[in-house]
């Protein structure tokens, strides 16, 4: 998208979820935007380029994560289980992850976070519904229940610790829509680098959620309770409807996956 700027403006920033789909596409924008990008995740990760430090760990490991923190100044925190699966993964990686990441934070004296919550904090409103950041959760899953867990968290070290953190409800993000109901969800790799930046740099964030969504035409969601934040999405799904709708040209209307916004989350499980 955007050249990166002559003088970097994010200081020393923590990537967290740096081997993942979206981690992956954040570390190679955000790197000429850091004094220090420090990446890390428990996977392997590609080696440091110059200005990086790569660090593994896992969330639940309370020691390294701590450790982890020291000297940043802020964190992008996309790192955890990233779908609907049984309880106990997580609740290791995602509430007892996040958990340990705000300790962190605290004790390292963070200024701001940047939170990967997802779309699926509010899977279980209906698609004809428009929905804001200011209306009751109704997570789909133990994922989503998670997802709103470190919102909830996030809320509390801001209020408590003054640690500022923009949650990112995110709907899609994928390189193209992958079906119909990604025509409404989908956010594009350079809106979601967009977000992050203004999520990173808007001078005063408080405590804010946001749907992470590119300028689409049909959407769920109004964002405008965050529009302090400054993002502006350029891409749309648009070009991509007459393919994806041929592809799927009948909606079964009795399917909960085709009424509500989760889609195929919310009848996932149960898992025994
Ligand atoms: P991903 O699954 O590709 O990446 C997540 C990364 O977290 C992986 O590299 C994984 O190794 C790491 N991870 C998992 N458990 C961990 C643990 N216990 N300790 C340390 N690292 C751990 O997911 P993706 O698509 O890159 O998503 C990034 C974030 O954005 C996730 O938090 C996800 O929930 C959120 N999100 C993504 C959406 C999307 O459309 N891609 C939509 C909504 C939310
Ligand atoms: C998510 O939260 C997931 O991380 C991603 O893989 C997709 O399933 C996305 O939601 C979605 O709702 O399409």
């Amino acid at each position: 998208m955007t050249p990166a700027p002559s003088t970097p403006a994010l200081g020393r920033l923590l990537l967290t979820g740096a081997a993942g789909a979206l981690g992956q596409q954040l570390r190679s924008r955000l790197r000429p935007r850091c004094t220090l990008l420090r990446v890390s995740d428990v996977a392997a990760m590609a080696a440091a380029a110059p200005g990086e430090e790569v660090v593994q760990a896992a969330l639940e490991d309370q020691p390294a994560i701590h450790a982890l923190l020291e000297g940043i100044d802020a964190v992008v925190h996309l790192g955890g289980i990233s779908t609907e699966q049984a309880f106990e993964p997580v609740l290791q990686a995602n509430i007892i992850g996040v958990y340990n990441l705000y300790e962190a934070a605290r004790r390292h004296g963070v200024k701001r976070i940047v939170f990967a919550s997802s779309n699926h904090v509010t899977g279980f409103y209906r698609q004809d519904e428009v929905i804001d950041a200011t209306m009751p959760v109704r997570p789909d899953g133990y994922y989503g229940v998670s997802k709103a867990f470190g919102e909830n968290l996030s809320r509390f070290y801001f209020d408590r610790y003054g640690i500022e953190t923009v949650c990112l409800r995110i709907g899609s993000s994928f390189p193209e829509p992958k079906d119909r109901r990604m025509l409404a969800t989908w956010l594009s790799y350079d809106d979601l680098e967009r977000l992050v930046l203004a999520s990173l740099t808007a001078p005063v964030v408080g405590h804010s959620i946001v749907y992470g969504m590119s300028d689409n035409a049909r959407t769920w969601w109004d964002n405008t309770p965050a529009r302090h934040i400054g993002f502006r999405p350029q891409d749309s799904s648009e070009p991509y409807r007459a393919a994806r709708e041929a592809a799927q040209p009948t909606l079964d209307l009795q399917d909960p996956a085709v009424l509500l916004q989760g889609g195929a989350y919310v009848r996932m499980g149960p898992y025994e």
